[in-house]
C-alpha cells in the first residue's frame, strides 16, 4: 500500500531518464525519499540539533544552506538555547522554498526563521556562529566548492561550527563498489525496486558528483578551518563537522 506521500517517481520505466530537479514533484515526497535513500539522515538531523545547543552563539546568525524542506532549520530551532539569534534557510528551488516556509510555520520556536529562495553562492554569510550544508555541496559545480566552503569559512566567527554532509566515492575502487552496493542494498531494503534504483542513479549522474574525504578535508583546510573531523559515516553517506 502506498500512499500519496510515498516517493513513487522512477518505479515506472521512463523513455528517457531527464536530469534530476527539485521540482513540484519531488517536494510532495521529498521526506519521504530522503528518509529512505540517505542512510543515517535522522540521526545527522538530531545530531545537527544537539550541535546548535553546543555551538551557537548569543546574536548571531544560523545558516542552513540548500535547506530543502527546513529538517535542519527546525532541528536547530529546537536545540538552540542562545539568545537574540537568527536563522537563515537558504533555497534555489522555489517549490521547496514555498512548502519550506509553510512547513516552518506550522511549528513554534523562540529563536526566528528567515527562508530565502537564492543560490548559496550568491548570498553573505555574516556573524555566523554555525552553518549547515546538508548533502547540498555535491549539487553545486565542483569547480566552485573551495570558493563556497572558503566564503563561510570567512562569514563564520571564531569558533563557528560548519556541518558538512556529502555523498562520497572512495579512491579505492574494491571499497566503493563495496559501499555503493550496501547502499543498493538499503534503497531496495526500504521498498525501492531494481529499476528505481537504476533510473534514480542515472538522473543523478550528471548533477550530483561526488568528491572523496581526502578531497573535502582538503578544501576545508584550505578554506582556513582550523579543526575537521568526520563523525558520522554509514556507507558511502558521510558528515564532516569543521570548527573555525
Ligand atoms: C535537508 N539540507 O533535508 N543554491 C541553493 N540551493 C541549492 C543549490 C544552490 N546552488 N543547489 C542545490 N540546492 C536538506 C537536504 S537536498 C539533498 C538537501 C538531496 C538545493 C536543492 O534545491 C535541494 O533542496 C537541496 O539543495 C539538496 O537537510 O536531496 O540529496
Amino acid at each position: 500500500m502506498h500512499n500519496s506521500d510515498t516517493d513513487l517517481i522512477y518505479s515506472q520505466a521512463h523513455k528517457q531518464v531527464k536530469n534530476f530537479t527539485f521540482d513540484a514533484q519531488v517536494v510532495e515526497v521529498f521526506p519521504d525519499m530522503i528518509s529512505r535513500s540517505v542512510p543515517g539522515y535522522n540521526t545527522i538531523i538530531d545530531t545537527i540539533g544537539r550541535l546548535s545547543q553546543q555551538f551557537v552563539q548569543e546574536n548571531s546568525n544560523i545558516y542552513d544552506l540548500g535547506c530543502s524542506l527546513g529538517a535542519a532549520t527546525l532541528a536547530m530551532r529546537k536545540g538552540i538555547t542562545a539568545k537574540g539569534c537568527k536563522i537563515i534557510g537558504v533555497d534555489n528551488s522555489s517549490d521547496m522554498v514555498k512548502r519550506c516556509i509553510m512547513h516552518v510555520d506550522a511549528f513554534k520556536g523562540n529563536t526566528p526563521v528567515t527562508i530565502v529562495e537564492g543560490n548559496i553562492q550568491d548570498i553573505n554569510i555574516e556573524n555566523a556562529s554555525m552553518v549547515v550544508l546538508n548533502f547540498t555541496l555535491q549539487f553545486i559545480e565542483k569547480s566552485e566548492r573551495q570558493a563556497l566552503l572558503s566564503k563561510i569559512a570567512q562569514g563564520l566567527n571564531p569558533g563557528g561550527l560548519l556541518v558538512l554532509s556529502e555523498k562520497i566515492t572512495s579512491d579505492d575502487q574494491t571499497i566503493d563498489k563495496v559501499l555503493v552496493d550496501l547502499h543498493h542494498n538499503f534503497k531496495r531494503d526500504n521498498g525501492y525496486s531494481e529499476l528505481e534504483v537504476a533510473q534514480k542513479r542515472s538522473a543523478l549522474e550528471k548533477v550530483m558528483l561526488t568528491d572523496s574525504l581526502e578531497v573535502h578535508k582538503q578544501r576545508l583546510s584550505q578554506a582556513g578551518f582550523n579543526h575537521s573531523a568526520l563523525w558520522f559515516q554509514c556507507f558511502n553517506f558521510t558528515s564532516l563537522i569543521a570548527i573555525k
